[in-house]
């Protein structure tokens, strides 16, 4: 009896806990959403951005999220995050020389002056939208972090599909990828999800040719 209720409360606790983790509330019902991402030859997109904004989950994170994206070897790593509105991100700069990482995007204009190792505080990504980071010392870094009003988000496989578990309702699903053309912001639709059921839906993305 005793381990009986004990394995019960723990496993109440686990999808208590998986419900927390992907922001819904207890409870709700939610079904799989797979995205596809076309390119405008309808060509599956690996590496796009897609994010769906529900209107019962906070569209910011929760106090103290946050992300790093480091330097190495004279590049970002990640090359791109995506991170919900509201988080920080640190920028560790693992290598010897030094950088000097900036961004005159609207969603985020900040620069980190020339620093080794761990600059003393994040940078807070409080407005959605896409920030491209830059380093004034080498040119060729380039970055990109992408900020959404959810915490719904993924990035799309070889085969151009992530799938995301939704609940039911009217949404808004947003897609970008590294390729549109500089200054796009993230494509935005509607996307409706039953109560029940799986749901599959393509997005074609204008992304310019690859280089
Ligand atoms: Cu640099």
């Amino acid at each position: 009896m005793f381990l009986n209720s004990w394995w019960w409360r723990r496993g109440a606790g686990l999808l208590l806990g998986l419900a927390v983790g992907l922001g819904l509330p207890g409870g709700v019902q939610a079904a799989a959403v797979t995205v596809q991402i076309l390119d405008p030859a309808g060509k599956p997109l690996a590496g796009a951005v897609v994010a769906v904004e529900v209107g019962s989950v906070a569209r910011v994170a929760a106090p103290g999220a946050r992300a790093e994206i480091s330097q190495r070897q004279r590049t970002f790593d990640p090359g791109l995050l995506v991170v919900q509105t509201g988080t920080s991100v640190d920028f560790p700069n693992l290598d010897t020389v030094r950088h000097h990482v900036y961004s005159f995007s609207p969603a985020r204009t900040f620069e980190l002056k020339l620093y080794n190792g761990r600059p003393s505080s994040p940078v807070l990504f409080d407005r959605a939208g896409i920030v491209v980071l830059g380093c004034n010392i080498h040119d060729q870094m380039v970055g990109t972090v992408v900020v959404v009003d959810t915490p719904l988000f993924g990035r799309t496989d070889a085969a151009g599909r992530v799938v995301l578990e939704v609940p039911a309702g009217e949404h808004r699903l947003l897609a970008w990828h590294v390729r549109m053309r500089e200054g796009t912001d993230l494509l935005a639709q509607s996307l409706k999800v039953g109560p029940t059921g799986a749901v599959a839906v393509t997005v074609p993305l204008p992304v310019v040719a690859a280089p």
